[in-house]
């Protein structure tokens, strides 16, 4: 077992990786966290905000500085990256950003885990290996090839064939994980979940891509978070873990659920245009954490998770309402 002290955590301040920050402040006293962001759009530092000063540190910067990582990184024992330009719809409007940060920011984080002999996990997505058809019965394993669709998700395969590199040519003691689409508090208003939920409290109609029989295996942050923990103490350096909760449902039945905790009609929403190159189906067979590591999520009622959810966006709108306006702008230029 890895017992790390004192760790950097890339992206800190987005939704995932804030939910990881908060799970190690409560469940692992003796850990410091030195978080790492540039605050774009996505970071807020609210997000990390009245965590103790002793435990939580911010420094705002960019992954791709060299000369701030070799300020930053020695004295560290190990770096979770979670940093990432994030958003499929992103990607295809304008793909340079993720090219910079998820593959050059990639490359620079390695170099200085390389140089300073740091442990390195590397946070991932099931887009990576590509989609399946609704009616295959298989699902993603950890020897899947990869077959990437989008401007991100390509990015994000980049990234990870450069962890595999820097493990095997320069024994950066490295583990990566995959994980499928998380759900929960501080998601950026531009994600699905989020987008419909504000939609409703702001009285629009929420908006359904193409047909709406696209499957996402959603899973709650708070068992990712624990998911990557685990692999980070207690993963075999080198492995590759794919993350999941058995969470398959599509999109029109998301979107129903949350239209029932509403009030309103079951198609009480509009189809807009479809995402170039949208992904059918994503699905996890996460059998190996689970037997490797003894892994298991626990929060796997989603409807009860998606409530909670709601729920918070309800009482949060001051965090969400500064960001509305200019995510549905967008949306509105793009037809969706
Ligand atoms: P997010 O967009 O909410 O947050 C990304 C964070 O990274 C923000 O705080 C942003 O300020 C920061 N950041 C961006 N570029 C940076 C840079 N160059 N330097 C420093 N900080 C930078 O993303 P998220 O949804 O929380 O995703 C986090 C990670 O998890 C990503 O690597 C993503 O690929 C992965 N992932 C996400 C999901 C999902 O469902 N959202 C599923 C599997 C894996
Ligand atoms: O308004 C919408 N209407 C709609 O039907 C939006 C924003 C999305 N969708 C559909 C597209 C997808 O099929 O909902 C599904 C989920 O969309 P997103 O929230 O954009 O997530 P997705 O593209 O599946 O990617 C997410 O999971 C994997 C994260 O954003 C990625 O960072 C992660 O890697």
């Amino acid at each position: 077992t890895f017992e790390p002290k004192n760790i950097i955590v890339t992206g800190g301040c987005g939704f995932i990786g804030s939910n990881f920050v908060h799970h190690v402040v409560d469940n692992h006293p003796g850990v410091h966290v030195t978080v790492l962001d540039k605050l774009t759009y996505a970071g807020n530092p609210e997000n990390i905000a009245g965590l103790p000063e002793d435990r939580v540190e911010l420094v705002v910067g960019d992954i791709c500085d060299r000369a701030l990582l070799d300020e930053l990184v020695p004295g560290h024992d190990a770096i979770v990256h979670y940093a990432a330009e994030s958003h499929n719809d992103n990607s295809i409007a304008d793909p340079e950003p993720f090219l910079r940060t998820n593959v050059e920011g990639t490359y620079a984080l390695l170099e200085a885990a390389r140089k300073y002999g740091v442990r390195y996990h590397h946070v991932s997505t099931d887009e990576v290996y590509g989609d399946l058809a609704l009616d295959d019965p298989a699902r993603f394993t950890e020897e899947t090839p990869y077959h990437p669709s989008s401007p991100y998700s390509s990015t994000k395969a980049s990234s990870d064939l450069l962890v595999r590199a820097w493990h095997r040519t320069f024994g950066v003691r490295a583990t990566i994980s995959n994980c499928s689409n998380n759900y929960g508090p501080y998601q950026h208003v531009e994600k699905f979940i989020p987008r419909q939920i504000t939609n409703l409290i702001d009285g629009v109609r929420p908006k359904l891509y193409g047909d709406g029989l696209n499957v996402r295996d959603w899973i709650h942050t708070e068992d990712h978070s624990s998911a990557v923990w685990t692999i980070l103490t207690r993963g075999r350096i080198g492995e590759t873990y794919l993350i999941g909760a058995d969470g398959e449902k599509n999109n029109i039945t998301v979107l129903r659920e949350i239209l029932k905790a509403f009030g309103r009609d079951e198609n009480d929403f509009d189809w807009v245009r479809d995402r170039p190159g949208h992904d059918r189906r994503y699905a996890i067979d996460s059998t190996k954490l689970r037997r490797e590591l003894g892994w298991e999520p626990a929060h796997t009622d989603f409807a009860e998770g998606l409530a909670e959810t709601i729920q918070w966006y309800r009482e949060n709108e001051a965090w969400w309402r500064p960001a509305k306006e200019a995510t549905e702008a967008k949306y509105a230029a793009q037809g969706q």
